[in-house]
Formats: structure tokens, sequence, C-alpha cells
């Protein structure tokens, strides 16, 4: 019986150090969620920071009363959000830096539709 147990006990301890070992290294990081929103005429949010790997899960409300949209170039991202809408979306930087994120609809970035993506490494 004391056997038996000490026995479990290995194994018990054998798997915590296999399910340590792949933790680590290999594990993305947990996503980030955040609200969005687009009004006529800006983002209410200028900076998104994130990390290598981590999704980022937007909610993408337009509160305009035009068809506004979210486009990271160096990402492949654009999503489109018709006024009352909203869309939820997500995308995985796979990158370091700082990315410019717009609204691509004509005139939209000059007036001021910008912020940045800040990637961690
Ligand atoms: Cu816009």
């Amino acid at each position: 019986m004391y056997k038996k147990s000490l026995f479990m006990g290995v194994i018990v301890v054998a798997l915590s150090l296999v399910l340590i070992a792949c933790g680590g290294a290999n594990s993305a990081p947990a996503g980030v969620s955040l609200t969005l929103k687009a009004q006529d005429i800006k983002f209410d949010l200028k900076e998104i920071k994130a990390k290598v790997n981590q999704p980022v899960n937007i909610t993408f409300v337009n509160e305009g009363t035009i068809e506004h949209t979210f486009v990271i170039t160096d990402l492949g991202v654009k999503e489109t959000v018709q006024p009352g809408k909203q869309k939820v979306f997500t995308f995985t930087p796979n990158k370091a830096g700082t990315f410019k994120f717009i609204c691509d609809v004509l005139g939209h970035t000059e007036a001021g539709m910008v912020g940045q993506l800040i990637v961690e490494p």
C-alpha cells in the first residue's frame, strides 16, 4: 500500500514537471480585449498596447453617422464597420514595433482618425 502511494506520488510529480515545461517557452501570451469606438471623426483610443503573438480582440463600435474602418497595413488588418453597428475581430501581431492604425475612408486619416499600436517583444 505504501509502495503504491509512493509510486502515484512520483507519477504526479513527473506529470507536474511536464506541464510546467510545456507551459514555458511555447505558450503565447494571454489575449488582450478592448473596445475601440469610431466617432465622426476620431477614434476614442489613440494608443493600443500588445505583445508579440498576443491575440488582440477588438470590439469595434461605430458611434458615428458614416462608415469607418480600422486598418493596420503592416499587419494586414482591415475591418470596416457601418454607422451604428459594431464588429468583433481578433488579430495577432507577429512582430514587435510601433504600427499606425488608421481609418482609411477618404480624408479620415488626415482629419485625425489615426492612432498607434505598440507591440512589445
Ligand atoms: Cu473614419
